[in-house]
């Protein structure tokens, strides 16, 4: 069942390796779904089989292309289930495909439950030779939900069962080196990435004149609109904004904190300035008409959604916090301290009202994701990673 090495030297057209592998992720929007999914998406270009195994479609695997394939997970509503058992369900679809479709590897995205339900998989093989099993942590897996009691000890047991793992920052490697005992030297830092062709300055059609119709410069941000991304604060830097110049902010995904945001832009008067699309799959064409991007979040182990923005040429202001300095560097944006909302209103004044200092950040923004963080780079660091576990390699 275990692919022998040398598959990965088999000329294809597209790459001259050719695996076959399972991703499970969460298929709601958010940062580790899209990751996912845009990861799939590019192995398969490049010549590999990808099965997708979760409760529903991921959002951003839209249209039929070669080498996908996308497998429901079947959950039985029994009346007895208050709660029903998702992660075991889940081991039985990865068990299913694993053994159907003789998967070479399982890469899960978010350790929970998804690390525990793929090891659980490859122990109902019985005997025969299952895949390797590679987690990627991408967030609150490690840095909130994992760390709670409830979960804390099968966080820590799945993940150190896989055969690899990967985080996204090296903040996040450091976390759970930290506070899940892991060995220094397990843990591979691969970064997110981006499609620098997708997300770019300029594209067409702009709707900039939809969105700021009187010519105001937008502010944006583009989250699921948890606590953990303070979007009080999101309108708060955009009010001290808007006390100076004509400005309106866009406020892109939705989720439990939005009342509140809309709240606060009441209370600091400028609910006429701020606009609340909601949910959209794809949002290149919306950052690349914003003139800033904010995220003033408690927590980010990444922060993709300031990666993005950055492709399309917008320059960040946000907080100094876990993996955002490894992403937005001094040249691309501002950071401040969490909570610090005028703080962040002014680092993004001082953009706006400097063209010239914008034109630089904007490029150097630009530049940041294409030479450090775009598909052609990353995606054969994966490659690599896959080829060393499945040849029993391990880490570096
Ligand atoms: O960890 C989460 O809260 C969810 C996760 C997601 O699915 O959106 O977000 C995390 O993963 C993203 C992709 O790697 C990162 O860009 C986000 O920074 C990270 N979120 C947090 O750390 C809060």
């Amino acid at each position: 069942m275990v692919a022998d090495p040398s598959r990965f030297l088999v000329p294809t057209p597209n790459q001259g390796i050719h695996v076959k592998i399972g991703i499970t992720c969460y298929p709601t929007y958010g940062g580790s779904g899209a990751v996912a999914t845009e990861l799939g998406l590019e192995l398969a270009q490049r010549g590999h089989e990808i099965h997708f195994v979760s409760y529903d479609q991921p959002f951003r695997l839209v249209g039929f292309r070669e080498r996908i394939f996308f497998h429901e997970v079947e959950m039985d509503q029994y009346p007895l289930f208050e709660h029903p058992p998702y992660s075991l369900a889940l081991a039985v679809a990865i068990h299913e495909v694993a053994r159907a479709h003789e998967l070479d590897l399982v890469h899960v995205h978010y350790a929970i439950p998804h690390a525990a339900s793929a090891w659980i998989a490859r122990e109902m093989l019985e005997g025969a030779r299952g895949p390797k099993i590679v987690t990627t942590l991408h967030g609150t897996d490690i840095t909130l939900v994992g760390q709670h009691p409830s979960f804390k000890s099968i966080t820590r047991f799945s993940i150190l069962r896989s055969d690899g793992l990967s985080a996204v920052s090296h903040y996040l490697r450091g976390e759970t080196e930290e506070n899940f005992g892991v060995d220094q030297g397990r843990i591979e830092v691969i970064p997110n990435f981006i499609d620098t062709r997708r997300y770019r300055p300029g594209l067409e059609p702009c709707h900039r004149a939809t969105l700021a119709p009187g010519g105001e410069k937008i502010l944006m941000h583009v989250s699921n609109f948890r606590p953990v991304k303070r979007v009080e604060d999101v309108v708060t830097a955009f009010a001290r904004v808007a006390r100076e110049i004509p400005a309106r902010l866009v406020m892109v995904g939705d989720g439990p904190e939005r009342p509140r945001a809309l709240q606060r832009a009441e209370e600091l008067d400028v609910a006429e300035h701020v606009l609340f699309l909601g949910k959209h799959t794809s949002v290149a064409e919306l950052l690349s008409c914003a003139d800033l991007f904010l995220l003033p979040s408690e927590s980010e182990s990444f922060g993709l959604a300031a990666l993005e923005a950055m492709a399309c040429g917008v320059p960040v202001v946000a907080s100094k916090v876990g993996g955002l300095p490894e992403v937005v560097t001094p040249e691309a944006g501002a950071l401040l301290p969490v909570g610090d909302a005028e703080g962040m209103g002014e680092a993004a004044l001082a953009f706006l009202t400097d063209e010239a200092r914008w034109k630089r950040a904007s490029e150097a923004a630009r530049s940041v994701a294409v030479e450090r963080f775009s598909v052609e780079r990353v995606v054969p660091i994966y490659e690599d990673w896959y080829r060393r576990i499945v040849a029993g390699e391990g880490g570096r």
